[in-house]
């Protein structure tokens, strides 16, 4: 039986197979309930007393190398299936699809930088707002049309809750809550009750501006905006101011910048005038400073408006307003910027 031993012994030294069905096929011969190693075991039993120590010692080593054949070849078969398991680490890796910053996004931080120059920091407010700091606060009379449902997004049940119409609702805040000097920008998005075409839509994006203090004069606004037209489009850039209305200054003004494709000669873009209407301005109206709890005897400030998509669809040369939103990917993919 100790002969039988050593065959066995001998037999799983010389085994070697990496296909995993002869392996458990060999398994089976020797470890199985009839295999080879379980009837050595059985026939213990029938061996002479003075027999068994040396015939136990050489069945458990017998029963170890074959555990530990078995555990070998199993292992090896695991790492060759890792191998060959189609994962090739020399290929390249799939390009990251990087996005871009939006064209709004882009000409926003533009602006907010350039007047980051001249000394604004930037201040923001919610887009759901109350009609005394949308209008009244304002000095929108109650028979003014931009209150009309037509114009302005009411949330239905409660008709003193809208979606702001302007940035200006901010303003609004910021002179509640604080004391001149203020010298901040606004950007936001604000909401219209417009029919939606390549020229309008019902959500858009401002940047506001206000700069309350001491002697602050229409000198002061010409100059900030014709610095705010040069870095924005380029050195060479004229404004030039157009008397106008708006509730909350007096006097107001709509600006127009020398067109930037034509140097002012007349194109189709500027329609032959050779200017470009960017945005509108004036001095903040006094009874809107006293509205917001500020002293119209001791200050002045000047304000102004734009709107983002304008001033993008003029830098990008882009003629329909409606692409900004659609967000299709061919379109946005155009712009890059470090911002
Ligand atoms: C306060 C006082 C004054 C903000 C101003 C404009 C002129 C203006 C339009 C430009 C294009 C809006 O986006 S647009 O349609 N804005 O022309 N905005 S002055 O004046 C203010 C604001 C707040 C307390």
């Amino acid at each position: 039986m100790l002969n039988k031993i050593d065959e066995i012994i001998h037999e799983i030294e010389s085994f070697n197979s990496t296909i995993a069905e002869e392996i458990d096929q060999f398994r089976i011969k020797l470890m199985s309930k009839k295999g080879a190693i379980t009837q050595l075991f059985g026939e213990f039993k029938s061996v002479p007393v003075e027999q068994k120590k040396e015939f136990g010692q050489r069945l458990n080593e017998l029963k170890n190398k074959a555990a530990d054949k078995l555990a070998q070849l199993s292992e090896s078969i695991a790492s060759k299936d890792k191998e060959y398991s189609g994962l090739d680490l020399s290929l390249p890796g799939d390009p990251i699809q990087l996005g871009s910053r939006h064209p709004v996004s882009i000409i926003k931080n533009e602006i907010v930088d350039i007047f980051a120059r001249l000394g604004f920091s930037i201040a923001e407010g919610p887009e759901i707002e109350d009609d005394w700091h949308n209008f009244t606060a304002l000095n929108f009379p109650e028979e003014h049309p931009a209150r009309d449902m037509q114009d302005t997004f009411f949330i239905e049940k409660k008709p003193d809750v809208l979606l702001r119409t302007h940035t200006s609702s901010v303003q609004v805040r910021e002179m509640k809550n604080s004391q001149p000097p203020i010298r901040k920008i606004f950007p936001g998005r604000v909401f219209r009750n417009e029919a939606i075409s390549a020229r309008a839509h019902c959500i858009f994006h401002q940047v506001e501006g206000l700069y309350i203090d001491e002697n602050v004069s229409f000198a002061d606004l010409k100059q900030t905006l014709l610095y705010f037209a040069q870095e924005m489009f380029d050195a060479e850039t004229q404004i030039r101011l157009r008397p106008s209305f708006f509730p909350f200054t007096e006097p107001s003004a709509e600006v127009d910048v020398s067109c930037m494709l034509c140097g002012g000669k007349g194109c189709n873009v500027c329609k032959y005038t050779g200017w470009l209407e960017i945005l509108g301005c004036g001095m903040v109206d006094p009874n809107v400073l006293e509205n917001c709890g500020i002293d119209s005897e001791k200050y002045t400030g000047f304000a102004f408006g734009m709107g983002i998509e304008r001033i993008a669809m003029l830098k990008y040369g882009v003629k329909d307003l409606r692409l900004y939103f659609e967000n299709d990917v061919r379109f946005l993919k155009q712009f890059s910027a470090a911002y």
